[in-house]
């Protein structure tokens, strides 16, 4: 039996996740959307594809929430997207209301489902959709660190000329200029990259990490990215669907963790068959400590405005 995937928001990243998600088989997909049509439309013609992947799933879009039901996984990327000169947290009001809207509707429709949160200003709009639905912590989840994480490993392979298979890295934090690329956990096939990049490299390397999305939105003009978010969030997914229990940097609510109490933050966390299995704490040195420090006050400082 096939799991079924809901996914709110038939945006840019909405319809690259349906045609990623359909075509490697990895459940059937209900597109959501309140624009009449965009879902259906995207759906059909992403079905029509589908015997050239021999892909043997229904894509199906929706404009009411009664055709989610039951879904297993949900994943929201509703709401906004930046435009040039403005910054994630610019959208906080309008989606915060949207964010509202969806968690009504999934937790009507789709009570036991696994919740990947996109959306953004993320850490407040996973935050939003938790509160509002009432869903047990392991099942909601927000994406940003494994995109982060991959913008990072992108601009270490570029510089090293190495294969970027070969190299790991983990983001922390809020998912902002705040985000903490934690240099002295990067390596490339185990060697760390601060034995083979130059201090002032990585200091480039780490600054254009956190801008990257600011970087594309600015070429893009019209919106931001959507292709590398919409891999992001299906790794997740996978993560979940297959049960693999796969370490990866996700927005998570920190009990204590961390010393954070009652706030979404980026850490290391196992995602399997249950969602959020376990969140893992890795040393930070004082430089790390503080810049994760300053990360958190941030997300607090956002989360703040939130009235639920
Ligand atoms: O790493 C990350 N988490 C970020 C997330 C990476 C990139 C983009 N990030 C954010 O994802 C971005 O700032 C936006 O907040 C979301 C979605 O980005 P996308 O590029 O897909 O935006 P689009 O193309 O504007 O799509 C949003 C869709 C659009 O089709 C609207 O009609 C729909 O959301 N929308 C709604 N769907 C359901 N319910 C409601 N209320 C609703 N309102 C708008």
């Amino acid at each position: 039996m096939r799991k079924k995937i809901a996914l709110i928001g038939g945006g840019n990243i909405g319809g690259v996740m349906a045609e990623q998600l359909a075509y490697r088989e990895l459940g059937d997909v209900i597109l959501f959307d309140v624009v009449e049509g965009l879902p259906q439309g995207k759906a059909l013609d992403i079905a029509e594809g589908a015997p050239l992947f021999d892909a043997d799933v229904s894509v199906k879009g929706a404009n009411s929430y009664a055709e989610i039901a039951g879904a297993d996984l949900v994943i929201i990327t509703a709401g906004l997207a930046r435009k040039p000169g403005m910054s994630r947290d610019d959208l906080l009001n309008t989606n915060l209301k949207i964010m509202k809207q969806v968690a009504e509707g999934v937790r009507e429709h789709a009570p036991n489902a696994l919740v990947i949160v996109v959306s953004n200003p993320l850490d407040a709009m996973v935050y939003t959709f938790k509160k509002v639905s009432g869903f047990p912590k392991n099942r909601v989840i927000g994406m940003a660190g494994v995109l982060d994480s991959a913008r990072f490993r992108a601009f270490v392979a570029w510089e090293l000329g190495v294969s970027v298979q070969d190299v790991t890295a983990l983001v922390l934090g809020g998912h902002g200029d705040t985000m903490v690329p934690l240099v002295r956990y990067c390596t490339v096939a185990g060697i760390p990259i601060e034995k083979m990049i130059s201090k002032e490299r990585i200091n480039a390397i780490v600054e254009r990490t956190k801008q990257a999305g600011g970087e594309v939105v600015a070429l893009l003009k019209t919106g931001s990215a959507f292709v590398s978010p919409a891999a992001s969030a299906i790794e997740m997914a996978e993560a979940i669907l297959k049960d693999k229990k796969r370490v990866l940097a996700c927005c998570c609510l920190l009990e204590g963790e961390y010393g954070v109490d009652g706030l979404y933050v980026g850490v290391p966390c196992v995602l399997g068959a249950n969602g959020l299995e376990r969140v893992i704490e890795v040393d930070l040195n004082a430089e790390e400590r503080k810049l994760f420090d300053e990360s958190v006050e941030h997300v607090r400082s956002l989360v703040k405005q939130i009235e639920i």
